[in-house]
């Protein structure tokens, strides 16, 4: 009596340990939110590396998320097959880039993901307008935008191609850091 079901080997909690930045009892915990948010499809066995993945409109609405106004970016770009269905491993990477103790450099990775919204690996002024609509939750004039979206490529792109490559991105979030601030998630 008594016994606790096993949710996952050691062997599985040593790999999570030294891939994320989870302690043991924060992926059983992960795993516990990951199982409430769909329990009929969730198993709470995973030794056998159950194949099974949770659709974005479940995630989105988890109360870390729901105020993210990134937040299907988020799911998105963390999701494998791109339609923001998360596996319990995509889930778990997915905090753990959140975190608070992911190194800036990673979280910086993934939000040049997140604003490279048609997915061409610029942001473009299109891109930049979109991230800062949702950052400034739209309240900013269409002129304003303009102009901050032109100043930041202006100051940020190095190489003059008028677009942001990942070394120009990281020139620009070294002088605005606050384009990081909405990747910081206490799960
Ligand atoms: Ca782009
Ligand atoms: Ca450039």
């Amino acid at each position: 009596m008594g016994n606790k079901q096993t949710i996952f080997t050691d062997e599985q909690l040593d790999a999570y340990q030294d891939c994320t930045f989870f302690t043991r009892k924060e992926i059983l915990r992960l795993h516990g939110r990951y199982h409430e948010l769909a329990p009929h499809l969730v198993p709470m066995d995973y030794t056998n590396d159950p194949d099974c993945k949770l659709p974005l409109a479940l995630i989105v609405n988890m109360p870390e998320l729901k105020e993210n106004p990134f937040r299907n970016r988020i799911v998105e770009s963390f999701s494998e097959d791109g339609m923001g269905n998360l596996s319990f491993n995509e889930f778990v990477d997915m905090f753990s880039v959140l975190s608070e103790t992911a190194p800036r450099e990673l979280k910086a990775i993934y939000a040049f993901k997140i604003y490279d919204f048609n997915v061409d690996n610029y942001l473009c002024k299109e891109d930049l307008e979109k991230t800062l609509n949702k950052l400034t939750k739209e309240e900013l004039t269409q002129e304003e935008v303009d102009l901050v979206c032109e100043k930041t490529i202006e100051e940020a792109d190095l190489d003059g191609d008028n677009k942001l490559s990942f070394a120009d991105f990281e020139n620009m979030i070294s002088r605005a850091p606050d384009f990081l601030s909405t990747f910081h998630i206490r799960i």
